[in-house]
């Protein structure tokens, strides 16, 4: 007998930020139930697909998604019922097609990807395997090495630092389990450093601190702090930023309130430049904005050779994006975020075309996120070798680490 979706049902749920989301289950004609729930951005892309909300600011500020339920209900279930849930590229298609459009504005990137990871779970479920082997076959095979953000500024907190995301990689260890402790020791010797200087240890959005520090060097001389004082080497345990830059440019200029500076694209990349430089740091997301073509070409060709340059909200995990930046040779690497996309399967394609043009791909959570876990086997399944999920503290954020802790149970070491 066929596997087939029986049942879809759908309901608002509450996210790390106190914010509607969505969830999603899909029951099958074997009992199995697959559920999934959406994650949220803060400083989203512009070209992301859409995240449909109600926008009725006299309920939750505008922020309830019962639209998106209605299509699940109205549109996607009528059209999935009774389909092979093995065939994800058919549920995907389905939901692609029937929207109709470029950027999932009709039914809504939420609505579909809700359906889209939950059909993939009840199918990983319903065949009694992980959801990585699942999704990677025997190929699945990699434990990614985490970026662990332990400042939190930009839209992320309300302090003063531009730079919205601090964070360290360990690039010598071989585990998870040691990856993470190293971050959680070094977290929270940041935490007793920030405290004696005074400077405030609650957390922002991602479950890093965000201290008022006066300036993007010394948070950066503060997290060097914390790794010297922990006992381990800037030879081993390396910074990653992501600057966010989308967030900073307004009328062809790079404004930077907390430093009190205002850039041209080349002056930003020399600012880029002095801190790879003067600072153990190995990776930077979105340094510049989402369409500073000629400076995202400059920057690649004078730093792709000493630091990873990712794009986030320059690529949007889109596959067309990702296609013109490899044509145009801009930035090393992607930032990937299934919604922004809004379906695993196109997730996917554009993970493959990364790879195919050695590009490195980062498995990333939003800075509002639920309880989910889907990303941290989606790393394993396509050996992305790193994740982007946030900090040692916040059950949202641990939760992506604890799963791969109980991944790397699983996995043989080679
Ligand atoms: C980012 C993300 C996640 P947001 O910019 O990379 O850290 O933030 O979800 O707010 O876009
Ligand atoms: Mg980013």
């Amino acid at each position: 007998m066929e596997t087939t979706i029986e049942n879809i049902v759908s309901r608002q749920i509450i996210d790390s930020r106190g914010t509607p989301t969505l969830e999603t289950d899909i029951i099958l004609n074997d009992g199995t139930i697959g559920r999934c729930s959406i994650p949220s951005g803060a400083s989203t892309g512009k070209y992301e697909a859409i995240e449909l909300r109600d926008n009725d600011e006299k309920n939750y500020f505008g922020k309830s998604i019962f639209k998106a339920i209605n299509n699940i209900e109205k549109v996607i279930k009528p059209l999935l019922i009774g389909k092979n849930i093995y065939n994800q590229r058919e549920i995907d298609y389905l939901m692609i097609e029937k929207d109709g459009t470029s950027n999932k504005k009709n039914l809504g990137a939420n609505a579909i990807l809700s359906v889209s990871l939950a059909a993939a779970r009840a199918a990983a479920i319903s065949r009694k395997m992980p959801l990585y082997e699942y999704i990677g076959g025997i190929y699945g095979h990699e434990l990614p090495i985490p970026m662990m953000n332990i400042i939190n500024g930009g839209a992320h907190a309300n302090n003063k630092l531009d730079i919205q995301e601090f964070m360290i990689q360990p690039i010598k260890s071989c585990s998870i389990k040691e990856s993470l402790k190293i971050g959680i020791e070094i977290f929270h010797e940041l935490k007793r450093i920030l405290d004696k200087n005074g400077y405030s240890t609650t957390v922002g959005d991602e479950g890093g601190f965000a201290p008022n520090l006066n300036s993007n060097t010394e948070a950066l001389d503060i997290i060097i702090e914390a790794i010297k004082r922990t006992g381990y080497t800037t030879d081993e345990i390396k910074i990653c930023l992501d600057i966010a830059a989308s967030e900073l440019f307004q009328n062809g200029k790079y404004i930077l309130i907390g430093e009190n500076k205002e850039f041209t694209s080349d002056e930003m990349i020399e600012y880029i430049s002095k801190l790879i430089n003067n600072y153990p740091i190995i990776s930077i997301e979105d340094c510049l904005d989402q369409d500073d073509k000629s400076g995202w070409e400059k920057i690649t060709k004078d730093l792709s050779e000493k630091c990873q340059l990712v794009g986030d909200d320059l690529f949007v995990t889109n596959y067309k994006r990702l296609e013109n930046g490899i044509k145009n040779k801009i930035a090393n690497a992607i930032l990937i975020k299934p919604n922004q996309t809004g379906t695993l399967t196109e997730t996917l394609d554009t993970i493959l075309l990364a790879e195919q043009n050695n590009y490195k791909t980062i498995i990333s959570h939003r800075s509002g996120e639920t309880e989910d876990t889907f990303i941290a086997d989606l790393s394993v399944a396509v050996n992305s070798g790193q994740i982007k999920t946030g900090s040692l503290s916040r059950s949202e954020r641990t939760s992506k680490y604890n799963q791969l802790i109980r991944i790397e149970e699983t996995l043989y070491k080679y």
